[in-house]
């Protein structure tokens, strides 16, 4: 048989075997900074809550880092309320305790009582060892020195190093009274390795309620969504896409999001002309993506708050049905629920302006990440976005990117050494191309227009 020719366009480099490959893999996992589109993040000019040596505590402040606001995550919160002997604390109870003793009860319950094998327990010990933290202390007491110790400012830019992240995608929401208020005061001091994103959730899930408030807000807006109310809730929408210079519009929306809606629901209904009217016509002017973030269940164990919500399946038809009747939008699409993933990754093949994201908050686990990625990899390529860290700690960047890549890292090497099998010449050259599309490309390119 013939020897297989080099492909003319290859990027040069030398052809490389299976160990090879392996490592260009994990070199280039490791080199490429990323760009991590979904973060609940801050810099600090929003202010911190967390007691330290260098800058004044802000009780309200939306930056969050430290021991104890990453032992508080709410992934523990919900691991730490299915043990507690007894039922004790309750669920009441522990909201009411101060943060200190919530995360003390969750160091000595999940990490001493019994072995920190969940994702969110060992995401802890990862990101404590890379800040050169022994990970088996029996108090807090030597953590909480450490980070007391710490400059705000210097431990973000740490951070981002460690997990070799350059910008960090923040969720913004006008709706949040702590956040909108800041906004407001314009004492906000940017920073470039932050990008800002409008959250517009109530608008779509609970008009009336959010209808409310933006006439409170002077944006004359009623419960029907009306000619005179969608020209105000593209001047709001305008408004805050302006002052936040916002890469793209988000909103979490439930599994029972249908588009169209189904009529029957007056609330969906109005949510629908919101988005249909209103969002999307707004998002095509300003050349911005809409980020759906499908399946989550709001409160299914209400007394547990930000921990009680899980996944649903959501319907694929209404992401082709947006993607098909809105082709000057660009949509951004996550989906929680595993079933949903197999047919979102074909969705994307038939529609250039759906780009998809991430392995999404219960789907960010090392076996569902394996799966989803390698699956994404066969059916798209290299034209997805295969994860975003969903960090709401700082902290929380390191460990989650380094265990992503962990998984990201075998799947590709997998892929191109089957490639490799087939005669074709895979380099080190072409290896980082495609992981810089991966971690940072096909992000920076569909949030400016061009497709992945
Ligand atoms: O992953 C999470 O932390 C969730 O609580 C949510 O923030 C989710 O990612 C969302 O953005 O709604
Ligand atoms: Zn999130």
């Amino acid at each position: 048989m013939a020897k297989p020719k080099r492909h003319p366009k290859a990027p040069a480099g030398r052809p490389l075997n299976a160990e090879g490959i392996a490592k260009a893999v994990r070199g280039a996992l490791a080199s490429q900074p990323v760009l991590d589109i979904h973060t609940h993040l801050y810099p600090s000019s929003f202010g911190t809550p967390v007691a330290n040596r260098r800058v004044k505590v802000d009780p309200a402040g939306l930056m969050l880092w430290g021991i104890d606001e990453m032992l508080t995550y709410h992934y523990l919160v919900a691991e730490l309320l299915r043990v507690v002997p007894a039922g004790q604390p309750s669920p009441a109870a522990f909201w009411k305790m101060p943060k200190e003793d919530q995360a003390d009860l969750i160091w000595k319950t999940l990490f001493l009582d019994r072995s920190p094998v969940s994702e969110a327990c060992r995401g802890v010990l990862t990101t404590l060892g890379r800040l050169g933290l022994k990970p088996g202390e029996k108090s807090l007491a030597r953590y909480r020195m450490f980070f007391a110790s710490r400059n705000p400012d210097r431990h973000l830019a740490d951070c981002m190093k460690l997990a070799n992240v350059e910008t960090i995608t923040m969720t913004n929401d006008p709706f949040d009274d702590n956040e909108r208020s800041r906004w407001m005061s314009g004492k906000i001091r940017r920073d470039p390795r932050f990008r800002a994103v409008l959250r517009l959730d109530p608008m779509i899930v609970a008009w009336p309620a959010a209808a409310k408030r933006m006439a409170g807000w002077g944006y004359r807006v009623s419960d029907r969504p009306d000619r005179a109310t969608i020209q105000e809730a593209r001047r709001f929408l305008k408004d805050w896409l302006h002052m936040l210079d916002a890469v793209y519009i988000a909103a979490s929306l439930p599994p029972a999001f249908r588009y169209p809606s189904r009529w029957d629901n007056p609330g969906a209904a109005a949510g629908e002309l919101i988005l249909k009217e209103a969002i999307l016509p707004v998002c095509a002017e300003e050349h911005l993506p809409f980020a759906a973030m499908i399946g989550s269940e709001r409160g299914v164990n209400p007394e547990l708050k930000g921990a009680g919500d899980m996944p649903g399946r959501g319907d694929i038809r209404s992401v082709t049905n947006l993607c098909r009747t809105f082709p000057n939008n660009r949509f951004l699409v996550t989906m929680l629920s595993r079933e949903n993933q197999h047919e979102l990754a074909v969705a994307a093949r038939k529609f250039p302006n759906l780009m998809i994201f991430g392995c999404w908050w219960f789907l960010n686990n090392p076996s569902l990440i394996d799966e989803i990625t390698t699956m994404r990899v066969e059916i798209l390529g290299t034209s997805f976005i295969p994860q975003h860290s969903d960090a709401r700690i700082l902290e929380q960047l390191i460990y989650k990117w380094e265990h992503s890549r962990e998984v990201i890292g075998p799947v590709l090497a997998a892929k191109y050494q089957a490639l490799a099998r087939t005669g074709w010449p895979v380099t080190a050259p072409a290896i980082e191309r495609d992981v810089e599309g991966y971690l940072r490309r096909n992000a920076a390119g569909f949030l400016a227009g061009a497709k992945g």
